[in-house]
């Protein structure tokens, strides 16, 4: 089939659509100094340290006290050691916490990559300690053991140390390098790359290219846009995909044929029509792990789930980040917050997967319930426990779905079906106990 063929029939993937709820992975060299000033994105490690450029930042103030001013960047490296690193683990706990994909960041903006950069550039962790190709055995384990799960990649289509994206995208980057220098392993990926065609050819296509089609991404979740060649990469992305049986996505930010937006840090108010994926950190403002955060900040089950499941009835996605750490261990309180959330969707899970939003356009923020439908079961989502044991449910004014004589199902752990009534009028039906807490 000609390529352009291929972009036009091209559609966003029904298991994408039905799959709801993924974990997102920022994983890389800002992983070892693991901070950021607050409410700052702890992953943008190397950009804050230079900026302003000629002046001081929180982040230099916090580098020069815990590293000393010798110690560069890329000297972080050594320690991104990921000597504890359980693929399995991670997918284990992907798993039960009712995630159906994941997203692991492959390159973020400081150009190490976490894969085989291969004749592209050496600046990965396949050609720099830790020496392994990250990627290759993560997805190979979740290929092999975890058919449930959909694997997605993150890359950052622009890098810092780019000259192009130096001059016109990210800023005078790094033009006033006031508190230390290039690193070598910075520059050398530029090296004969100094117009933005070479870049796109020799380093961005390619490696795009090679996530998809020798890794077998199954979203390619690009980050920042910019310059590109996505319409070749689309091209062959989807022909490889159609070939071998498979769908894929891509998001907003790759610059061409996008299948789904990506508020970040947001979401909407109302239902949107478009295929839409809202993305934050557990962390209140960070993708990265952030070490100044304190854990009691994290977003917890009941906020995870709350997220969600708002998000899910103005037909959205729901992609929750977590960062951890350089020895590749998910920390507990993210861990624990992730299985709370999970315990959740185990007993109420068909009330998010494979559901579609109500039309009611009720779905406001304000609202205490939400409301979504599958061909057979309309459902209910409080978060309010109710004080007197009764559940009224405001529906702007619309006649739900329910009649007299419909079985109403309660998705409680353990709460015995009460002798659920319903009473319905026009504007408004009332059932008892519906779910709202995630206490078993
Ligand atoms: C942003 C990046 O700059 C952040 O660090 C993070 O990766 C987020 C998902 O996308 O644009």
């Amino acid at each position: 089939m000609p390529d352009e063929d291929v972009l036009s029939l091209h559609e966003t993937p029904t298991w994408w659509n039905q799959a709801k709820y993924g974990i997102f992975v920022h994983w890389g060299i800002y992983s070892v100094p693991a901070w950021g000033p607050p409410h700052s994105y702890a992953e943008w490690y190397d950009w804050s340290l230079h900026n302003p450029p000629n002046s001081s930042s929180p982040t230099w103030e916090h580098h020069l006290e815990t590293f000393g001013p010798d110690v560069v960047y890329d000297d972080f490296i050594a320690n991104f050691t990921a000597s504890k690193w359980d693929p399995s683990a991670w997918l284990d706990l992907f798993e039960n916490a009712g995630a159906k994909y994941f997203v692991l960041v492959t390159k973020h903006h400081d150009g190490y990559g976490l894969f085989d950069t291969k004749n592209t550039t050496h600046r990965s962790s396949v050609y720099l300690p830790p020496y392994r190709d990250f990627l290759r055995e993560f997805m190979d384990t979740a290929k092999a053991d975890y058919p449930n799960l959909h694997r997605g990649t993150y890359f950052s289509l622009p890098e810092w140390f780019n000259p192009y994206f130096a001059k016109y995208g990210f800023g005078q980057w790094p033009g006033g390098l006031a508190h230390n220098a290039f690193n070598a392993s910075e520059i050398e990926p530029y090296t004969g790359i100094l117009e933005i065609e070479d870049f796109l050819d020799d380093l961005q296509l390619p490696q795009m290219l090679d996530l998809a089609l020798d890794y077998e991404s199954e979203i390619m979740w690009c980050d920042i846009g910019g310059p590109n060649k996505t319409l070749d990469f689309a091209a062959q992305f989807y022909n490889n995909a159609m070939q071998t049986g498979r769908q894929v996505t891509m998001n907003n930010r790759c610059g061409a044929v996008p299948d789904f937006d990506t508020p970040e840090y947001a979401t909407f108010g109302s239902l949107q029509t478009r295929a839409w994926e809202t993305s934050e950190g557990m962390d209140p403002y960070s993708y990265g792990l952030n070490t100044a955060t304190n854990a009691s900040e994290y977003k917890n089950g009941t906020t995870i789930i709350q997220t969600l499941v708002d998000v899910v009835s103005k037909n959205g996605n729901y992609l929750l980040d977590i960062g951890p750490t350089a020895e590749g261990e998910i920390i507990a309180p993210m861990m624990n917050n992730l299985l709370d959330a999970g315990k959740w969707l185990n007993y109420a899970g068909e009330c998010v997967y494979n559901t579609t939003y109500w039309y009611q356009a009720s779905q406001s923020p304000t609202a205490s319930v939400r409301f979504l439908s599958t061909p057979t079961t309309f459902c209910v989502v409080a978060f309010v426990e109710p004080s007197d044991g009764k559940l009224v449910v405001d529906s702007g004014g619309a006649v739900l779905p329910l009649m007299a004589g419909d079985t109403i199902e309660l998705l409680g752990p353990s709460t015995p079906a009460p002798n659920s009534t319903i009473s319905s009028s026009t504007s408004s039906s009332s059932a008892t106990s519906l779910p709202w807490t995630l206490d078993d």
